[in-house]
């Protein structure tokens, strides 16, 4: 039995859509912050009769809902040659609707609980790879502070490219809807790539970007970071909705009017979003409170967390 600990990641360099065939790989590099102060925390026990049970926030989860865990564990079986079924014990310490997916800490922390409740002595690069094939952001939660996922000739590699101290970046996660009916990323992935005909830009821009807020990290540029940030995230849904794949809300769209007009007014403000209507703002630790309360006031907003550069994967 083993026990590990993830946390949530934002992409500030955004991947949207899959590599052509196996293996659940990127079509384009990406690069994120991994967040303390939300935790996933998983427990794996090998050695149950019978099928896998995986739970999640106490509750058992159906057979497709838990797929992907179990393909996980296959693998993790297959590798330590042992034959027998595990039990998973998964909690979120953040809700559903937070706005924050739970995939990337929830498949990080299986995949390491996993192969270390099998008694494998598996490297971080091949927890992460494991972790990858079962939510691709979740290979860069294995690593604290800022972390980069690259496609490779085989597979993808995850790495952190600065340490949790290289910026004095605050995320605000301004929540803005309870609702957790989206299109599901993987879905929305697909049909941007099948429909949009955008897509190509998108593949075109997507290293581009990524290749210079990966240098502004690595150079300590908070507000060059954050400003590329905002149009990593702004290409990416425009490939989206030219597909019809639209995560956008009215309240979505105050906070990013909110975020244009606290620029105009000199503050360090920029926006990101992922596969939900929730909007991230970026910005320096300075300004945070201020701008968490300011942001908090925003028609449509419920709440504002405010997160920070975090740790990566342990068993505590
Ligand atoms: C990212 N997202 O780079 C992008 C930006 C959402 C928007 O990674 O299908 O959890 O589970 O492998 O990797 C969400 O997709 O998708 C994601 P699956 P994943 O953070």
């Amino acid at each position: 039995m083993t026990t590990a600990v993830a946390h949530p990641n934002i992409a500030l360099a955004k991947y949207w859509g899959k590599r052509a065939g196996d293996g659940n790989v990127p079509a384009v590099p990406s690069l994120s912050v991994t967040l303390a102060g939300l935790s996933t925390r998983t427990t794996v026990t090998f050695g149950a009769r019978g099928e896998d049970v995986v739970v999640l926030n106490g509750i058992v989860q159906p057979g497709p809902a838990s797929a992907r865990a179990r393909a996980l564990l296959d693998r993790v079986r297959a590798a330590a040659k042992i034959d027998v079924a595990a039990h998973v014990e998964s909690e979120n310490d953040f809700p559903t609707a937070s706005g924050l997916a739970s995939s990337a800490s929830g498949f990080a922390a299986l995949a390491l609980a996993a192969t270390r409740a099998a008694g494998l002595d598996a490297s971080v690069d091949e927890v992460a790879d494991l972790a990858r094939r079962g939510s691709a952001s979740a290979a860069r939660s294995l690593f604290g502070g800022f972390c980069e996922l690259v496609p490779e000739a085989e597979g993808a590699r995850a790495a952190q490219v600065a340490p949790e101290g290289a910026l004095p970046l605050r995320v605000l996660v301004c929540v803005v809807t309870e609702d957790a009916k989206d299109v599901a990323s993987s879905v929305g992935m697909e049909q941007t790539r099948a429909e949009s005909p955008y897509y190509g830009a998108w593949l075109d821009a997507a290293p581009r970007l990524f290749a210079d807020i990966r240098s502004a990290v690595v150079a300590g540029d908070l507000a060059k970071t954050c400003e590329l940030a905002e149009r990593s995230a702004l290409a990416m849904h425009a490939s989206a909705l030219a597909a019809g794949v639209v995560y956008f809300r009215p309240a979505t769209l105050e906070v990013y009017a909110r975020v244009r007009a606290l620029r105009a007014a000199g503050r360090t403000a920029f926006a990101t979003m992922d596969a939900g209507p929730h909007v991230k703002v970026l910005t320096s630790a300075d300004e945070s409170e201020a701008l968490a309360r300011d942001l908090g006031a925003v028609p449509g907003v419920l709440r504002v967390l405010v997160a920070r550069p975090g740790p990566g994967a342990s068993v505590p």
